[in-house]
């Protein structure tokens, strides 16, 4: 091919013009770099190479990373992975070959990612995010990821019929997706955060991109950006800790800074006042952390959470500023229709067991004795009657997770019931991008609360951080201020600040609603 003939085949000449002429008429005061950045604003927005690996999440445990190549570059993003898990919610996929890490190896999705799914996004447009996403859930046939039905063994072992059922290998053999959640999860955050690449600010250099959160925002017609409250964890119990406190999280909310900058600040302050509250009374070795970076005192009960807490706060001087808000995972400890606030303790008797009535009385005194304003899961998932009961009280921000599982029809029915007022929302539960932002979008219209949830399996993948500044979600929770995987996503939230300067609002006083 001549010289001629390869211009005219790529229409080079014209291109090439049209960028000189772009220059000139924008009097740049660099033309070559002006030209080249015109000249790739003209390459075509396309996925070209979709690759994932495994990596280990925060507790070591494999999980999912994608790399999504297009002509702009190459984006990186990471499943997360949570201890709670359930038939509602979108189901990971793993090898369950007990020789290799114990099970937990995620080769079978890397596989799916870097055939199946890479097929049939390569050629596609990144900020087309809904129809990646469909993509993929046309891919993989189970309804929204739900779990397939698969006998490859034994319906039920012996050994299950003790465990509870959501925690039986039982479920395992039931409840597989195609592709994985962790494997679609991971592509389609990747391909939001390529999508937000291809929308360049400006045309005069690399550096001004449109951030992610503002695509997140494009994409699901958001106008107002906001910056969370941030629920720290300060104590870690049930499933996170070895300690007997059968709660699994008591965490502070920051309602009273004025900016995310001063809520981290002030998080960070009352965890070493905490570590210094506990160091004195139950010594160094009730410094050692939980799953999510809350300490993790050998303590017995909730009370003695909250006042460990509440001596911590006394010592900052924010004690106006700062609220408590409780995880309870009670569905870790619900028997039958009874609560066992006793369950982690060796000396347990069914004495103690609480009913849903004791439980509601429990938390009215608790809420009445300490600034709590929010309580996740108070009652098991399926106990409905004692949570509508517990939220119709408006006693409080009643969360609901296990209650939830980021499912849609779950949501739906809370809704119609009031048997909650805040949705937690954990994206690998729902599974991908546009569902999460269609469900975020149902809570709000339902005027209820919303946050953005770790998973306690976490990566360095900050991509939460930038979904809730992008959808205006007004309550995030990422964890303890410690441990590099929690921190990912509040130092991403303090460059968001940062980076909208006089726009920056944060919720503070509004966090409820969002
Ligand atoms: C929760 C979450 C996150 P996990 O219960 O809120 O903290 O836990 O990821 O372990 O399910
Ligand atoms: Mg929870």
């Amino acid at each position: 091919m001549s010289v001629q003939e390869y211009l005219d085949k790529h229409a080079l000449s014209r291109k090439i013009e049209d960028a000189v002429n772009a220059a000139v008429r924008a009097k740049t005061p660099d033309p070559v770099l002006f030209i080249s950045n015109h000249m790739k604003k003209s390459v075509p927005s396309m996925i070209t190479k979709v690759k994932a690996r495994q990596i280990l999440d925060s507790r070591g445990i494999p999980t999912v990373e994608v790399d999504l190549y297009t002509n702009k570059g190459m984006f990186r993003a990471s499943a997360p992975s949570g201890a709670s898990s359930g038939m509602y919610e979108a189901i990971e996929l793993r090898d369950g070959d007990k020789g290799t890490y114990l099970g937990n190896g995620v080769s079978r999705a890397v596989r799916n990612v870097n055939e199946k799914i890479s097929e049939a996004l390569i050629g596609m447009d990144p900020t087309l995010q809904s129809q990646i996403d469909q993509a993929m859930i046309d891919l993989d046939r189970t309804e929204k990821k739900e779990s397939q039905l698969v006998f490859t063994r034994p319906l039920l072992h012996f050994s299950n019929l003790f465990l509870p059922l959501r925690e039986s290998a039982f479920w395992e053999f039931f409840f597989q997706s195609e592709l994985g959640a962790n494997a679609i999860l991971a592509v389609s955050m990747a391909a939001c955060k390529a999508g937000a690449a291809e929308k360049e600010a400006c045309e005069c250099c690399f550096w001004h991109l449109v951030p992610l959160y503002k695509h997140i925002a494009v994409l699901s017609g958001n106008t107002n950006l906001s910056l969370p409250i941030p629920a720290f964890t300060l104590i870690s119990g049930g499933k996170y800790a070895a300690n007997f406190l059968p709660v699994k999280q008591i965490m502070i909310l920051p309602i009273g800074a004025r900016q995310f900058e001063e809520a981290l600040q002030m998080g960070s302050e009352t965890y070493h006042h905490l570590k210094a509250v506990i160091s004195k009374k139950y010594g160094t070795d009730g410094c050692s952390v939980g799953e999510d970076g809350g300490f993790a005192p050998s303590i017995t009960s909730i009370r003695e959470g909250l006042d460990l807490v509440k001596e911590a706060i006394g010592r900052t001087g924010y004690s106006e500023k700062l609220k408590i808000a409780i995880d309870v995972d009670a569905t870790e400890f619900c028997i039958g229709t009874k609560y066992d606030l006793d369950f982690k303790s060796p000396n347990k008797s069914d004495q103690n067991f609480k009913s849903g009535e004791d439980m509601i009385n429990i938390y009215k005194e608790l809420c009445s004795d300490y600034p709590i304003v929010s309580i996740e899961d108070p009652f098991d998932k399926e106990d409905w009657e004692h949570a509508k009961h517990f939220s119709n009280l408006g006693i409080c921000q009643v969360v609901g997770d296990d209650l939830l599982m980021s499912n849609t029809k779950r949501i739906e029915r809370a809704v119609e019931e009031s048997a909650c007022n805040a949705l937690l929302l954990k994206v690998n539960q729902i599974g991908t991008v546009t569902e999460a932002i269609e469900n975020v979008k149902l809570a709000k219209d339902a005027h209820w609360g919303v946050v953005i949830s770790q998973r306690s399996g976490e990566t360095e993948d900050a991509f939460i951080a930038d979904l809730c500044v992008g959808l205006a979600v007004s309550q995030i929770k990422a964890g303890a201020p410690c441990r590099g995987e929690r921190l990912a996503k509040y130092n991403q939230l303090l460059r968001i600040e940062e980076d909208l300067g006089d726009q920056a609002v944060y919720v503070g006083d509004d966090w409820r609603l969002s």
